[in-house]
């Protein structure tokens, strides 16, 4: 797909690409093939949060099905392969599931799959960027169970971050809840060897932003000019990954261009890291008034029910 020169998707990849530094939204990562990366760097050895995130749902999904209680609508934020959430399907059996991700197509495909094995649920795709006000009019009165897991939510800055719990505690008005997987602050070794695979994976995953960016804006990025570079800022406790330029170049797109210099870089994501006493504070402060949270024998990924007493 193209954007139309003139619309403001196209503005506002163009002003980040024009701002000193250089930045680009990770939504840009997820086309076709950089949706099928994340799923091949979730299958890594060293990128432990869905394996471990998925430990903890399996060993303690009786203290978490019997936190949460009922739900008649399951609405997953960030959906993906949309198998994650197949536990709570059985044990709840919600009259309606909805899925919410930013990558239509593979979106539509994984939940054809779903409802093959679900039949009775009524189950709807929406392909949604959920970093806009998220809002469902038509559930007010039904308890509503948003599920969100996979630490995504460790794209938005925690301010961000308490501003989206905020929204979805109002859209529960009172009953249902939250039911969120974060990654936890831990060893500097683990969290830089988990973005920095020995196959190169997540390396393809950053490098295709650029390739993506090639199809939207008709921009000349050229692949081999630019490096995969992540590392774990402690002072601001996330996972930072850039592009960076192996050498000066000119990069165009209609209606503009940049000058890059060799060791320039295009910020592409942030994926912060969390204290448990942190990420529980930020929910109570969101409008929850019950949080319960569970976590693997390490300690190194949380998953949180935030609901109402
Ligand atoms: C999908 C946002 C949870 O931050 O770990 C994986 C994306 N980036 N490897 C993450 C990602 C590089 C992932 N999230």
């Amino acid at each position: 797909m193209t954007l139309p020169i003139k619309s403001k998707i196209f503005q506002e990849i163009i002003d980040g690409l024009q701002a000193k530094p250089a930045s680009i939204s990770p939504k840009y990562f997820y086309d076709g093939l950089g949706t099928s990366l994340f799923q091949a760097i979730t299958h890594l050895e060293e990128y432990y949060p869905t394996r471990i995130e998925r430990g903890i749902m399996q060993s303690k999904l009786s203290q978490i099905t019997q936190a949460i209680g009922t739900a008649d609508v399951i609405v997953e934020i960030g959906a993906g392969n949309c198998e994650k959430v197949r536990p709570l399907l059985d044990t709840f059996a919600p009259k309606q599931y909805r899925a919410l991700d930013i990558s239509a197509d593979f979106l539509k495909t994984a939940l054809a799959n779903l409802h093959h094995d679900y039949s009775a649920i009524d189950m709807r795709a929406i392909a949604a960027d959920i970093t806009q006000e998220l809002s469902f009019p038509d559930l007010q009165d039904r308890r509503i169970l948003f599920f969100y897991p996979g630490s995504s939510i460790g794209n938005f800055n925690p301010s961000e971050a308490s501003g989206l719990f905020a929204n979805l505690a109002r859209e529960c008005h009172g009953s249902g809840g939250l039911l969120i997987g974060v990654d936890l602050v831990k060893d500097i070794n683990v969290l830089e060897r988990a973005y920095n695979d020995y196959l190169g994976v997540t390396a393809a995953f950053n490098l295709n932003a650029l390739r993506h960016l090639n199809h939207l804006i008709e921009s000349n990025f050229s692949i081999p000019n630019w490096e995969h570079y992540a590392f774990f800022n402690q002072t601001l406790g996330r996972i930072e990954m850039h592009l960076r330029a192996k050498i000066d170049q000119l990069v165009n797109w209609p209606g503009g261009h940049r000058q890059f210099y060799a060791g320039e870089m295009i910020h592409t994501e942030n994926s912060y890291k969390y204290p448990k006493p942190t990420f529980l504070e930020m929910l109570h402060n969101a409008g929850f008034t019950k949080v319960n949270a569970w976590t693997d024998p390490d300690s190194n990924f949380l998953v949180c029910f935030a609901g109402f007493k």
